[in-house]
């Protein structure tokens, strides 16, 4: 439907037709410069983002080239540099006139919108507001509160923005406090992939490097919205097509970045080139549909082997590879053939014919890449797609050679390194003789919490304290109905942060926000200012220095907040100098390196090199660390990732709740998705024409979703708007975090335990709200 429609006082739908970058990308950064308010010297700090001497992006991980673009940024990493250095102030005069319980009433947006936190704070619960406290008194109740709990029922969170710095320091604290309970947002991310890799190819994370993308043949990108949540690998698929590799795209919506792209730092380009296509072919399956379809892409490449020469140039399978190199393939490909190409076709929403186009293109392809995001991680059987496409990938020898591999995208600019460097439940991925022998650490033996489990025992009354390191996890979580009550009863709620949002505001008994240094600002210490590192999404460590003055003079840097807690939570616990860590983050890197010597050997050193160093991956030499000592071809028990719905239940339909391009997570940086041509509303529902008409409803009508399971608990959003758009019948799509409550807290991938957040099995009905309450805020 390609008109522009108003449908209602906020929302207005105009179908974008541009290429993603282009002019559009330029006026939205000349915008986020007025509306965050940065001056002039702001906005030529842009100009150090990503570069060795400069700061890393705190948007999202894509890698960085050893030799960057003049503007190494996109409009979206442009957005979170402006919302981090915005010159709005929330102080303690901010808080002097606003209760609790008013803030409340504010939508995400304008919570963060009101812009940086500069005094900790602690929640007053005669006057129910946030009052300003010394940074001392502030330190001594939480360690006094953690220390009068039993260690168990504390939990420690990571959002995946912390340096590898001080997230080292944090897993060190937690466990010298005496427990493993270190979820992180990767729980909610990647985790389905650091469950799946290992057991395919024995190592957690992807094996392509920026470099793969110059030696590529064909690209199969699944599930990931470059436009939007990696703009900046746009350039590396922009080259590529240009080369001619085809890019064959699986993806129930038409994502503008997987279409076309105009590079927004070339005025030439923008001016006389016409865009660059970018998918060479676009496969709108249905969500959930993957595993069918790379079921039916293998079962065509058995076919085609089975007429071809058996060896030699043409050879369809790599036959040599495969018996060097793998296990389990002759399991494998009698269940590929083996499965009815009716059910590929129902479960994938994809013809025959489709399969056998990719197939073609993907058997004449020397080396091929693997790229995918959370359209496979955030599903029930997310693991056993990740290794079905792992297997596809094995037929043909697709690991371990220039230009192939797995190519998973991480989120948060940090969260593939803080696993890296200890934050994770699971005690049996952390050196417990080297915490011991370098810093007297006792590792606490039990399994910890990660961020599902840690809901559940919120939930049932076990944790009593929650510590934050950045997030915002009440928005970000699964099942609000349930979570937020029992928030509320937590004895002590703990926030590091630099703006304000929701989580803040659904306090425990005793609670602090701990406002924090941002990256991009200058880190004064005793030796002087201070670089942080962190690691890419291909395995490669960059250093960062802050570059711009920090917001207030009172702000302390994650690490000094993270020494000071454990200074006072868990005293003479370790041998740890907290207070000289703190005064030189080298030494930090030194200890990391101790920890961690195969990845970490000669930190300092090596990190100031351009393009950073990367860390080993033992499957990109073909070295398989798995049980079988080879790499695994694992047959997947379904085609079906969402086996919560019986397929009959016709009213039924699939929920995927997704990014805007106007948000980075629970940050919302404006109500507008470009992209999408989507303006003006989050409140909105995207439908399928069929999907209208069947349950007689109609464009720009107000809908109330629930969500279509039966376990007593009453899951509704209500008041979303309905857009009609191009969705494959049977899905639909909503925002979020606005449809969580939806999300039920068991409804996720088996193994990894990430929620299920892009298969919701949801009926639609008509609303009796015209449209969502507007959220009235002062600001
Ligand atoms: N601007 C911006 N950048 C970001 C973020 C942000 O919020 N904003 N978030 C950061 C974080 S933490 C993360 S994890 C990443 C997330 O980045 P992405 O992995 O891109 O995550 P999403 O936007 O949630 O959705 C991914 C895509 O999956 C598609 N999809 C949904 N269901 C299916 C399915 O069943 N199969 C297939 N093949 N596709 C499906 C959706 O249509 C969507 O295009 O981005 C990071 N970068
Ligand atoms: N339904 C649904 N739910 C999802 C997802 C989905 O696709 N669908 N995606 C999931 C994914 S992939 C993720 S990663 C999670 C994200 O979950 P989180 O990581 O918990 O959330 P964010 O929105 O990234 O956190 C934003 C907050 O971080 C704070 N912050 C920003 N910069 C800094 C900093 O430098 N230091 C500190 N200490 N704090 C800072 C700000 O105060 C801001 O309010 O959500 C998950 N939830
Ligand atoms: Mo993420």
């Amino acid at each position: 439907m390609a008109r522009t429609r108003k449908l209602g006082p906020d929302l207005e739908v105009k179908p974008n037709t541009d290429a993603a970058g282009g002019w559009g990308s330029v006026k939205s950064l000349v915008k986020s410069l007025g509306r965050d308010h940065v001056p002039f010297s702001g906005s030529r700090v842009l100009l150090k983002q990503n570069k060795t001497d400069g700061f890393m992006c705190v948007s999202c991980a894509w890698a960085k080239p050893a030799d960057p673009r003049v503007f190494e940024f996109c409009e979206n990493g442009a957005k979170a540099t402006t919302w981090e250095i915005t010159s709005k102030r929330v102080t303690p005069d901010f808080f002097a006139d606003k209760t609790v319980s008013d803030l409340e009433k504010w939508d995400d947006h304008h919570l963060e919108a009101a812009g940086r936190l500069t005094h900790p704070m602690r929640w007053d619960r005669a006057t129910d507001k946030y009052v300003p406290v010394e940074w001392e008194t502030a330190f001594d109740e939480i360690g006094r509160e953690l220390r009068a709990l039993n260690p168990e029922s504390a939990v420690f969170y990571t959002s995946g923005r912390a340096s590898l710095e001080t997230a080292f320091m944090y897993g060190l604290f937690a466990r010298a406090y005496g427990n493993n309970n270190l979820p992180d947002s990767s729980n909610m991310c990647h985790e389905t992939t650091s469950v799946a890799l290992p057991e395919s190819i024995g190592v957690p994370v992807g094996t392509c490097t920026l470099d793969d993308f110059s030696h590529t043949d064909c690209i199969l990108f699944f599930g990931q919205n470059v436009g939007t949540s990696s703009p900046r690998m746009l350039h590396e698929l922009q080259e590529a097509a240009k080369r001619g590799v085809p890019i064959i795209t699986f993806n129930p919506l038409r994502e503008r970045g997987l279409v076309e792209f105009v590079n927004p730092q070339s005025p030439g380009e923008m001016l006389i080139e016409p865009a660059t296509r970018i998918s060479s072919q676009y496969h709108q399956l249905k969500a959930g549909g993957d595993t069918a379809a790379i079921m039916g892409i293998a079962k065509v490449l058995l076919d085609l082997d089975e007429h071809a020469p058996p060896t030699g140039e043409n050879s369809v399978l790599d036959t040599e590879f495969i018996s060097e190199h793998t296990h389990g393939f002759e399991a494998f490909k009698a269940a590929a053939k083996a499965t009815e190409w009716t059910q590929i076709e129902s479960r994938s929403g994809l013809t025959r014919g489709a399969l056998e186009a990719t197939a073609a293109v993907y058997a004449h392809a020397k080396s091929v890449m693997f790229i995918y995001g959370m359209g496979l991680t955030q599903h029930k059987k997310g693991v056993e797609t990740i290794q079905t496409l792992v297997n596809l990938a094995l037929m043909r020898g697709n690991i371990g050679r220039p230009g192939a591999g797995i190519c998973p995208v991480r989120g948060h600019s940090n969260v593939q390194g803080q696993r890296t460097v200890g934050i994770t439940e699971k005690p049996e991925q952390v050196p417990a003789d080297k915490l011991k022998q370098l810093f007297g650490i006792e590792m606490p033996k039990d399994k910890g919490f990660n961020t599902v489990e840690a809901c559940e025992k919120i939930i049932d009354g076990r944790v009593r304290a929650i510590v934050l390191l950045g997030g915002n996890l009440v928005r970000a979580v699964p099942e609000h109905r349930l979570v937020e009550p029992a928030w509320r009863k937590l004895r002590l709620t703990v926030q590091i942060l630099t703006k304000l949002n929701r989580t803040a505001l659904v306090h425990g008994e005793i609670s602090y926000i701990l406002p924090c240094l941002g990256r991009i600002e200058i880190d004064q210490q005793e030796s002087g200012p201070q670089a942080v590192s962190m690691e890419d999404s291909t395995g490669c460590m960059h250093g960062s220095r802050g570059q711009v003055k920090p917001a207030s003079p009172h702000l302390l840097s994650e690490a000094k907040i993270v020494a000071e807690l454990a200074k006072h939570a868990a005293p003479s616990r370790s041998t740890i100098p907290w207070d000289e860590w703190v005064s030189d983050y080298s030494k930090v890197r030194d200890a990391i390196a101790a920890t961690y010597p195969d990845i970490f050997h000669d930190f300092n050193a090596r990190l100031w090199k351009p393009g950073g160093f990367h860390r080993p991956i033992d499957a990109r030499k073909r070295k398989w660390n798995t049980e079988t000592g080879k790499a695994n071809f694992i047959v997947p028990t379904s085609l079906s990732t969402d086996i919560d719905v019986a397929p009959d239940e016709r009213d039924v339909v699939q929920l995927i709740t997704l990014r805007s391009n106007g948000q980075f997570n629970t940050t919302v940086y404006s109500y507008d998705d470009r992209f999408r041509g989507i303006y003006g509303s989050r409140h909105v529902v995207l439908m399928h024409s069929n999907d209208i008409a069947r349950f007689g409803l109609a464009e720009g009508q107000a809908v109330c979703l629930t969500t279509a399971v039966d376990d007593g608990v009453e899951r509704k959003v209500d008041g979303l708007q309905i857009v009609e758009y191009d969705i494959p019948a049977g899905c639909i799509a909503g925002y979020f975090p606005e449809c969580n409550p939806l999300l039920p807290l068991w409804h996720y991938a088996e193994k990894s335990k990430t929620p299920a957040a892009k298969s919701i099995p949801v009926r639609v009905a008509a609303s009796s709200q015209m449209r969502p309450h507007k959220i009235p805020s002062s600001n």
